[in-house]
């Protein structure tokens, strides 16, 4: 094994279980490049998958029962068939989710021991609950023999998290933890399942990507986001179709003619008009003009400030910041209400531009952010 990670989280094992795992799995986190709040509304999405991961080091068990020990809290949890009750509680309720959504699509779940160890930043909007589900399935997987494609393997997390763990997401994160490739971005068509995988060879432009985390906790299981997804659903009941991915931009005057009220009008224009952006950003990427991403990024970010109302003043500062440092473009990533800005900024700058944002964070009475550089990065996959 070449991957210390790999190695480190081995060692772990042996350590903890007193003998050596069968193996070593993985699974990344995400940063969306755009597409915010569409996936549950059956329209578009394109994220890309991180280098930080959860690493899981894992070998059968001879009874049915699991034990998952997270390296990085120091906390051993453990569970048995009839422990597979939805609405479980604490972080272990991902691990225990996704044996209960393969058991319920018919497969036979091996027991398990598992330890892991995850350097995706926890509350930051980077995924890192799809990132356990995803490492969790892929090791239960491959321990059990099962044969599931990707695809499939992306639903079933997203199952454990909606039925098991109880948020009401959309499928992007679990698809893009699973499905997506190094130096591409994953465009997903969330109502056909169809996936394309982008190239985004940033280097070759001169460019890269900036995440930057404000460090202000967003919650997920949280009233904002099922109230957004509950005003994109009643405003689809209202103009007749199954979903707002119906709505094209094209129809899009005349569907907010149709609706009274101005908050569900908004909503509707964010969905509407994103997913067009997201459609226009594969365009770009397809072309080879990475730099044409940004005003799109711009126009995405105006929009979840101005439309869905999804941003915080850290985040918006952050934008703002960013791009007065030399930013192409900037946008929030993820669910909203905290987490991270993503900024297309030229190769080698983005400890300048992080640093900047960090002075106007201190100016303004907020904490200090934290960034790194975001690498185009594999899904899931055995590392050993
Ligand atoms: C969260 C959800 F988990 C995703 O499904 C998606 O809706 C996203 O917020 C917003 O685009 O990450």
């Amino acid at each position: 094994m070449t991957d210390a990670r790999a190695d480190a989280v081995a060692d772990s094992f042996q350590e903890i279980i007193g003998a050596a795992p069968a193996g070593v799995w993985a699974a990344p986190g995400r940063a969306n490049l755009i597409g915010e709040h569409t996936d549950y509304n059956d329209g578009f999405v394109m994220p890309f998958a991180l280098e930080q991961r959860i690493t899981v080091a894992g070998a059968p068990r001879g009874e049915r029962t699991w034990s998952v020990t997270s390296v990085n809290n120091d906390d051993t949890q453990s569970f048995g068939p009839d422990d597979l009750v939805p609405g479980m509680s604490g972080w272990q309720s991902y691990v225990a989710g996704v044996v209960w959504a393969l058991e319920q699509d018919g497969h036979d779940v091996r027991g398990a021991d598992l330890v892991l160890s995850s350097d995706v930043p926890l509350g930051a909007g980077l995924s890192s609950s799809a990132a356990l589900e995803c490492a969790t399935l892929t090791v239960l997987a491959d321990l059990s023999g099962l044969e599931i494609e990707p695809m499939a393997r992306a639903r079933l997390a997203r199952r454990a998290e909606n039925e098991f763990v109880g948020a009401p997401t959309g499928l992007m994160d679990q698809a893009a933890s699973t499905l997506c490739r190094a130096e591409h971005a994953l465009f997903l068509d969330c109502r056909s399942f169809e996936t394309r995988h982008v190239p985004l060879d940033l280097a070759s432009a001169g460019l890269e990507i900036l995440v930057l985390d404000t460090r202000t906790p967003h919650a997920l299981v949280d009233s904002e986001y099922a109230t957004r997804r509950a005003s994109c659903e009643a405003a689809a009941r209202i103009l007749g179709v199954s979903a707002l991915r119906d709505v094209d931009a094209a129809g899009l005057d005349d569907a907010l003619g149709r609706l009274d009220d101005d908050v569900m009008r908004r909503r509707v224009r964010h969905v509407v008009t994103e997913n067009a952006r997201v459609l226009a950003a594969v365009e770009v990427l397809g072309e080879g003009r990475i730099a044409d991403l940004a005003p799109l990024l711009d126009a995405s970010h105006a929009s979840m400030r101005d439309d869905f109302e999804i941003t915080v003043p850290t985040v918006d500062l952050a934008v703002e910041t960013a791009r007065a440092a030399g930013a192409l473009g900037a946008r929030m990533t993820g669910g909203g209400f905290g987490g991270c800005i993503i900024a297309l900024v030229p190769a080698g700058t983005s400890d300048a531009v992080a640093e900047q944002i960090g002075r106007a964070f201190a100016d303004a009475g907020f904490g200090a952010p934290a960034h790194f550089v975001g690498i185009p990065s594999p899904g899931a996959r055995r590392l050993g």
